[in-house]
């Protein structure tokens, strides 16, 4: 495999995609040697189809705001890869979202999913709509109206999107109302729905309690034990709540959270009331941590600036891709850092990654460690598909035994020479092997 060869007639193929660029190179500086142990993926071109997505959908997104004007923004679904079963991802609705995020996107929760163990193929779409400062009935105008489009191309069996930043229960609800009308079926083809119509214990915790069931493994490898450890987490949405709660549950001491305004450090730990006040932080639609401070006044706002500067034993971005850069990494580093895990899809920047690995620093990617929220999105599809509904033990222990799986695979492929495990290249090969042998064995299609 010739990977320089293949990145760049993927730039020339598809220029200003520099995310879905950054996110091929890491997968395919892993899975180098085994895919030149196995001459049967090079026969297959395996690489060469796997990097385009099986198709993508573009639409115009027409609605109107409160006060009878027209907004326009653009809609996206990214069938990726249908391997080992129905496409499955979030939506996005996030100023930011263009094709080459949701393609990052959608390529790396194929090997995401693929970790999980259960049968979903990778998936992404969204909006460049942003749901900050608008109103209930706006965002209920734009998602219907987002749905009015997309309905036709997902199915139970066919493609289940759910939610990612910016698409939580409320917008579940309404991108779901309106498939379910136009579709005339209940199949409750979305995850993270309401715990009313057919939603899952436990999804909305999945994300950062599975990631603290990773860390915690992580931690267990190396024989240490999370008890008493400093934790600073980004963000302070869905994904950032779930972590703060089991984290505190298992004994460590959270203390920042992030916004785009910058971060909040809590010396005496974000806890208790303090976790559920984030959900009302988010709930507001400012997008700012700020009002922390003025109410838990022994903390203490940096404005602008990101929690990587805080001294933590454990450092859990939680927001959005790139979030740590080589000089975040490099002051977690010389500030002593035990572990560092991506909650957030790409959390880290290739170079903030790569030094990590230079220093042996314990990391962990964010397909491994947030794969969590979507493993339980597949139990919510199980659940919808027996006509049941788990427990909250039952669920919480299938995403814990599936955590602890994720990591054994992990770790399996990702052992070097010395002690140092690396969980980038164990995760994307584990990942990658389980997609490449499902393609071979269906064939050229
Ligand atoms: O990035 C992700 O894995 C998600 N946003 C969750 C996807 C899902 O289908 O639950």
């Amino acid at each position: 495999m010739r990977i320089d060869n293949i990145l760049s007639t993927l730039e020339a193929k598809h220029p200003g995609e520099p995310e879905f660029l950054q996110a091929v190179k890491e997968v395919l500086v892993s899975i180098e040697d085994v895919y030149n142990q196995h001459p049967e993926f090079e026969k297959h071109r395996i690489i060469e189809r796997l990097v385009e997505p099986d198709r993508i959908f573009t639409f115009r997104v027409a609605w109107v705001d409160d006060k009878g004007d027209i907004q326009v923004n653009i809609g996206y679904r990214v069938q990726f890869n249908n391997a080992i079963g129905p496409y499955k991802g979030g939506l996005r609705f996030h100023a930011s979202v263009n094709l080459s995020s949701l393609k990052f996107l959608g390529f790396e929760q194929t090997f995401k999913n693929a970790l999980t163990t259960l049968p979903m193929g990778g998936g992404k779409g969204g909006s460049d709509f942003s749901p900050k400062g608008k109103s209930n009935a706006e965002i209920m105008r734009f998602c219907q109206a987002f749905m009015l489009e997309l309905w036709r191309n997902i199915g139970p069996d066919t493609d289940v999107p759910a939610g990612d930043i910016g698409v939580g229960t409320r917008e579940i609800g309404y991108l779901y109302g309106m498939y379910k009308k136009l579709a005339r079926e209940n199949t409750g083809t979305f995850t993270g729905k309401g715990l009313d119509y057919g939603g899952s214990l436990i999804r909305p915790e999945a994300t950062g309690f599975g990631a603290l069931y990773f860390v915690n493994e992580m931690l267990k490898a190396k024989n240490l034990d999370i008890k008493g450890k400093t934790v600073s987490i980004s963000g302070f949405g869905n994904v950032a709540w779930g972590a703060a709660l089991k984290a505190t549950e298992l004994g460590a001491k959270v203390v920042t959270i992030s916004g785009p305004d910058g971060y909040i450090y809590d010396p005496d730990g974000v806890s208790g009331e303090k976790i559920e006040y984030m959900l009302e932080l988010r709930d507001s639609g400012n997008d700012v941590v700020a009002p922390y401070a003025e109410k838990y006044t022994g903390s203490t706002f940096y404005p602008g600036k990101k929690p990587w500067e805080q001294k933590v034993d454990i450092a859990l971005p939680c927001a959005i891709q790139n979030e740590l850069n080589d000089k975040d990494a490099a002051a977690l580093i010389a500030n002593g850092v035990t572990c560092v895990a991506e909650v957030s899809n790409m959390g880290c920047t290739a170079e903030a990654v790569d030094l990590f690995i230079e220093k042996k620093t314990l990391f962990a990617p964010g397909k491994a460690v947030n794969a969590g929220g979507v493993a339980t999105s597949g139990l919510e599809m199980s659940q919808n598909a027996m006509h049941i509904q788990w427990t909250e033990e039952e669920v919480d222990q299938k995403l814990h035994q599936i955590m602890k799986n994720i990591h054994g695979q992990s770790l399996k492929y990702g052992k070097e020479a010395g002690e140092y495990i690396n969980y980038v290249k164990g995760a994307n090969v584990a990942g990658f092997m389980k997609v490449a042998r499902a393609m071979i064995a269906q064939g050229v299609i």
